[in-house]
């Protein structure tokens, strides 16, 4: 695995940015979030992780050593919970929109970037192989038009041993490349079957971003150490561009709804912000209420219902 080629924040242009991105893909930046805004959602996420006891006591919870044996994930029951809790909190939500992250997004997407609302937390427990996410491409999970970016966020200092991304460089350029579904929980893309030129990884700090294309092939290493590895990972697009609908509300039978996720909040600003666009979704809305009445089974008809009902 090469070493990622990286920008630092202070001698970033756009035009340096966005043609590293059309060749390979990816853009590491250093320093581009300030250390305190990234520390104060690690702060509140690992106070939620001990509440839970998920953490060893009588060490920082900060340093994120797990309780012996403890191993959470998606779709474990305790974990739902917990992410939850995760979820709701505003610290979350509110690092995607910090100024020096949407002034860089605003280079790639335009100045009516849409930062997507549903920002994924990753709590990555160490050595534990089902937990490490393998080569995807993020347009398989979001759909909409596949001009967007993610970008990932690690909360603390991230060494190779914990277990950061890796990215398949010029992957991006081979279009969407088929996922295998078949007895997976989460579909991925065989390793015969990957187009791309050479996986690039290495180790990012606390206050560093990695972007990456829609299209670009990513997978997270193991975390070997003996902390947590916590991230987030949020897209960004042009507002003008389609969107799925799916990625604005929540579509399964959760229970979740932005009004409870937002019960605790001290501010309004953030709140369901997105409305504020003119959005073109695809399906839309009109083809969403007929979907609810005349997809073929009971669930998809109460999904599309759900998705209807938030997006009104
Ligand atoms: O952080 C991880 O383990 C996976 C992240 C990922 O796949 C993504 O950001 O799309």
């Amino acid at each position: 695995m090469k070493a990622f080629h990286a920008f630092h924040a202070n001698r970033l242009t756009p035009g340096e940015l966005r043609a590293h991105i059309h060749s390979k893909g990816y853009a590491l930046i250093h320093d581009l979030l300030p250390q305190g805004a990234v520390r104060s959602v690690l702060v509140d996420i690992t106070r939620l992780l001990s509440a839970a006891n998920w953490l060893k006591p009588g060490i920082d919870p900060l340093q994120r050593i797990p309780l012996d044996g403890a191993a959470y994930g998606d779709p474990d029951p305790i974990f739902k919970q917990v992410y939850q809790q995760i979820f709701n909190l505003e610290s979350f939500h509110s690092l995607p929109h910090h100024s020096s992250l949407r002034n860089v997004m605003r280079m790639l997407a335009g100045d009516q970037v849409l930062i997507h609302p549903k920002p994924i937390g990753r709590l990555i427990f160490p050595n534990c192989e089902r937990l490490v996410v393998h080569a995807h491409q993020d347009y398989e999970f979001m759909r909409g038009d596949p001009e967007f970016f993610t970008v990932w966020i690690p909360l603390h200092d991230c060494p190779v041993e914990a277990g950061p991304l890796r990215i398949l460089a010029g992957s991006h350029r081979f279009g969407f490349q088929k996922h295998a579904r078949e007895n997976l929980h989460v579909p991925e893309i065989p390793a015969d079957a990957l187009m791309g030129d050479e996986w690039f990884g290495g180790p990012l700090s606390a206050g560093d971003v990695l972007i990456f294309h829609s299209l670009t092939v990513h997978a997270a290493s193991p975390n070997l150490s003996e902390q947590m590895r916590i991230s987030l990972d949020i897209r960004f697009q042009d507002a003008r561009r389609e969107l799925n609908p799916s990625n604005l509300v929540f579509a399964g039978e959760s229970g979740k709804s932005w009004e409870k996720t937002y019960a605790n909040w001290q501010s309004d600003e953030l709140k369901f912000y997105w409305k504020n666009f003119p959005l073109t979704l695809n399906p839309s809305k009109e083809k969403l209420e007929q979907l609810a009445q005349t997809a073929e089974s009971p669930s998809a008809r109460a999904r599309y219902s759900r998705i209807v009902s938030q997006i009104s």
